[in-house]
């Protein structure tokens, strides 16, 4: 019986002493030869400390030869500072009151590819810790692609040939890479594009599958990368693309894990702790609270027709995805665009790592909030607005007392 250790830290001060230990037939046949007794000292040592940590962990039907993890959580002095791994260091605080807008707008993405054939299509990726504003008066650490959350939307046909270079920026305090969904290969490109800060490493691959896929950071813990904002989506058309719509937007919920209460002010550290217990304290679409409604809302007309391409990245809730007050005309569920869409739907559910999309026929001036409808997260940060503008049509939808609705808070 032997084993191995090894510290990782952790979040803040803390620090993770994981111990794989191994019990093999045949493992002491190497310690009979009676005289090499140093050789037995150090095999009894072993075996000594080993049996502690044996009697400590879980019990486990495993098999011999199979490998058996404890992980111990020590409590560090203040001042302590964890060594630099790669992937597992703390987020470093920067100076309060310097932040930037990693807010992306809903139309910043490329438009319809329309008809051509495959192609090699290059994409570079940068991944970029920033600080940026969370919630009016306070801000968080974002970990991003391109300074912006969602990342790029990236947009392709199906037979393209996606050459994807990934750029960790000098300045991270990180490992990053990029696992797409729309990828069939190892980690979908995570391995191919695990970076250190300064360096650039890539991939390609064919584009064999329609639809729409979540890309996201896939190092380890892959959730606290996502959490952090290393999200995004890459829509592979089919061949002839989509219906045509006369807008579309770009919309990607996610959770925000922060030590502080929902509401806190000043800069907010992420918590490891309330990642692992699922418990995120905010609910934003586009990274931020009101990033879809006060700073950015849909806008279109009436008479318009308008698609959401919808992601959420998670990492943990799945969302619900709804708009008050009108219906899907069509949504392609799950984002497959090889499907049939379904028509007249009120909701759609979309699982963290995935997608969908919906069109909407706008026929009544008004503001309409997207939302999950899981709606405590509305409380926590989770809305957005589509403003559509145009002339009352009361053959949709007649108020018998407009004024009064006029002064009723809320949508
Ligand atoms: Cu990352």
């Amino acid at each position: 019986m032997y084993f191995i250790c090894t510290f990782k830290a952790g979040v803040l001060n803390k620090v993770r002493l994981e111990c794989s230990f191994y019990k093999r037939e045949g493992d002491l046949a190497m310690f009979k030869d009676p005289n090499d007794r140093p050789l037995i000292a150090i095999a009894i040592g072993f075996l000594t400390i080993g049996l502690v940590a044996w009697a400590n962990a879980p019990s486990s039907t495993q098999p011999p030869g199979t490998a058996r993890s404890v992980t111990v959580t020590h409590d560090l002095p203040a001042d302590y500072t964890a060594p630099p791994l790669p992937g597992m260091t703390a987020t470093p605080i920067p100076k309060a009151g310097t932040f930037v807008d990693i807010v992306r707008d809903p139309r910043d993405l490329p438009p319809p590819i329309e008809s051509r054939g495959p192609r090699r299509v290059k994409v570079d990726l940068r991944a970029e810790e920033v600080t940026g504003k969370l919630a009016d008066g306070a801000t968080f650490r974002y970990w991003t692609f391109d300074g912006k959350v969602p990342g790029p939307f990236i947009r392709v046909r199906v037979g393209d040939i996606v050459q994807v270079h990934l750029t960790n920026d000098a300045s991270s305090a990180m490992m990053h890479n990029v696992d797409f969904h729309a990828v069939t290969g190892p980690g979908g490109g995570a391995k191919a594009t695990e970076s250190e800060p300064g360096a650039t490493r890539g991939f390609e691959f064919k584009a064999e599958h329609p639809g729409l896929f979540v890309y996201h950071c896939a190092v380890m813990p892959a959730a606290q990368h996502i959490a952090n904002g290393m999200y995004g989506m890459i829509l592979v058309e089919p061949v002839g693309g989509l219906p045509k719509v006369d807008h579309e937007f770009y919309v990607m919920q996610g959770e925000i894990y922060t030590e502080k209460p929902f509401g806190a002010q000043g800069e907010l550290a992420d918590s490891y702790e309330k990642l692992m217990n699922e418990q995120p304290e905010y609910y934003v679409f586009n990274g931020a609270v009101g990033a879809l409604s006060d700073r950015k809302p849909l806008r279109a007309k009436v008479g318009e027709t308008i698609r959401i391409y919808f992601g959420d990245a998670g990492p943990n809730k799945t969302s619900s995805f709804h708009v008050i007050g009108e219906v899907f005309d069509r949504a392609y569920s799950l984002a497959s665009v090889t499907s049939a869409p379904l028509t007249n739907v009120q909701t759609i559910t979309v699982p963290p790592g995935g997608a969908g999309i919906v069109d909407i026929k706008l026929e009544v001036p008004g503001n309409y909030m997207l939302v999950d409808h899981a709606l405590s997260r509305v409380a926590r940060g989770l809305s957005g607005v589509l403003s559509v503008t145009g002339p009352v049509n009361v053959a949709a939808f007649k108020d018998y007392d407009p004024q009064r609705s006029a002064m009723v808070m809320g949508h």
